[in-house]
């Protein structure tokens, strides 16, 4: 299920990089000389030549940008810019933009999702696949660490990637995904012992760090690593940074969208199988996006078309102002918004026509770690906690759960999901769980908006789905 790739680069940043994230080297020259596959070329530079003599800067770049992607010749050139993004190709600009260009002419799919497996007491493992957009803590899922009573009975997750799947259907008609990296390209910032211990003992060595600060002694910090700042460090513009300092002027030391590279092998909780070239079989897709309203904890679609319209509709609320207005939706369909190779209505077709090459298609889910209560309080935990909402989607998908039939899906009520070692309230499940019908209603205002735009390629499945939808309400 692999795929080759040859980048030129002039960025030593780039190199390193992709040093962790892919596999490289001489292995991948034998690939090649055995000339079975097309290699992809990519080609990247800063677009900042030096003149004889002239000094280098530590981030050079050009004014100009140009990311720009050859679906039909399959091609990559990028110019001007040593963001990751930009410039470590074989991530968003090959793993999904380009391979899902390949992936719809070959019948295959190129998802942005992270892939986890579950480990039950009997010692069975369920994989699943799960697509989030920013912002929602995908990399904290993907290494999630079951509380202790989950723990004491048996339960493990194990980590297999954290931001990209290539998944195809199997010789038994199941589908089967790798996950196409080797390595990890993070957001610092938020991640610490608390929220992800899995990743801060896979960043503990061999890591590159990008826009962090620097502490005296040498090591690295960034806002929610250590509940107390230290005292004072290098920001990640190089200036002298305070605690007083951020007080005074809101000034961060490192940068919101700082970076960690890791190794996934180093991961505490990689995945037995998780090179496997066969790769992992996918039995449940999780679709999720931050709501503060509106959107339960968890539903499950009623069959895989409902699912690919959950997934197609799916939406995030923004919490920065760069990104428009803080609080309004935005629609992000299978959190591929950015990273679509062809048409949007062709890509929805594609799944919904992924359902006659399989034997079995894995459950669709959704899920909302966010919702509020009528006083801005998060409701759910979350971190830890949602393995009480993974093992009723594995559970599910083994039918060993019930589900209750809604107007959007099957959901759990307080007595499928296991407590054991939380005490929580059983109002605040009702409030997460409940049906707002006036919300619903405007929700669905708010797909057909999407729907608009995408009118002349929009697969009829989808205006069916959203038809029942309206029809169950
Ligand atoms: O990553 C998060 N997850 C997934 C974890 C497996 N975050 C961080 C999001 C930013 C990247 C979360 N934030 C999650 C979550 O499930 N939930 C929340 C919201 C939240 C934040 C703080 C609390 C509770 C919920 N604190 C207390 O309840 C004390
Ligand atoms: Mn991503």
């Amino acid at each position: 299920m692999s795929q080759i790739g040859v980048q030129l680069t002039d960025s030593p940043y780039a190199v390193v990089n992709m040093r962790i994230m892919a596999r490289i080297g001489l292995p991948v020259y034998a690939e090649i000389d055995k000339a079975e596959k097309r290699v992809v070329p990519c080609v990247h530079s800063v677009g900042a030549p030096l003149e004889p003599g002239q000094g280098d800067v530590p981030w050079p770049c050009n004014k100009e940008k140009y990311i720009v992607h050859f679906p039909e010749t399959r091609e990559i050139w990028s110019f001007g810019s040593g963001y990751g993004g930009n410039a470590l190709l074989g991530k968003k600009c090959f793993a999904l933009r380009i391979a899902s260009n390949m992936a719809r002419d070959e019948g295959w799919m190129a998802e942005h999702m992270l892939i986890l497996g579950v480990e039950d007491p009997r010692g069975e493992k369920t994989y699943v696949a799960a697509a989030f957009p920013s912002a929602c803590g995908k990399t904290n899922f993907a290494m999630l660490i079951p509380p202790d009573f989950f723990r004491q009975k048996g339960w493990k997750v194990t980590t297999v990637g954290d931001d990209i799947a290539w998944i195809r259907p199997g010789p038994d008609g199941r589908l089967r995904a790798i996950n196409p990296e080797a390595g990890f390209f993070g957001v610092a910032p938020g991640t610490s012992t608390t929220t992800n211990p899995n990743a801060m003992a896979c960043l503990a060595r061999n890591t590159i760090f990008t826009n962090v600060a620097l502490t005296p002694e040498g090591g690295v910090w960034w806002e929610g690593m250590t509940e107390t700042p230290p005292p004072e460090c290098i920001d990640w513009q190089g200036k002298r940074w305070t605690p007083a300092l951020a007080a005074e002027t809101g000034a961060k030391a490192a940068h919101p969208n700082s970076r960690f590279t890791a190794p996934a092998s180093q991961c505490p909780s990689i995945d037995s199988e998780w090179e496997n070239p066969a790769g992992v079989p996918i039995s449940a897709f999780i679709f999720g996006g931050r709501r503060a309203t509106t959107m339960p904890l968890v539903y499950q679609a009623f069959n895989w078309t409902s699912g690919v319209y959950t997934g197609a509709t799916m939406g995030s609320e923004m919490t920065a102002a760069a990104a428009g207005t803080v609080g309004k939706v935005r629609r992000d369909p299978m959190a591929m918004l950015p990273f679509y190779g062809y048409h949007m209505g062709d890509y929805f077709l594609h799944w919904i026509g992924m359902q006659k090459r399989l034997s079995e298609t894995p459950r669709i889910f959704h899920v909302n770690w966010f919702r509020k209560d009528d006083s801005g309080r998060f409701l759910w935990p979350g971190y830890s906690e949602n393995m009480r909402v993974l093992k009723w989607i594995v559970d599910r998908v083994h039918g060993r759960a019930l589900g209750h039939e809604s107007p959007i899906g099957w959901v759990p009520v307080h007595a499928d999901i296991e407590w054991g070692g939380l005490d929580f309230p059983r109002e605040d499940f009702e409030k997460l769980q409940r049906f707002d019908k006036a919300a619903w209603r405007a929700e669905i205002i708010g797909h057909e908006e999407l729907f608009i735009d995408l009118h002349d390629r929009l697969p009829k499945e989808m205006v069916y789905e959203r038809e029942l939808l309206i029809c169950r309400m």
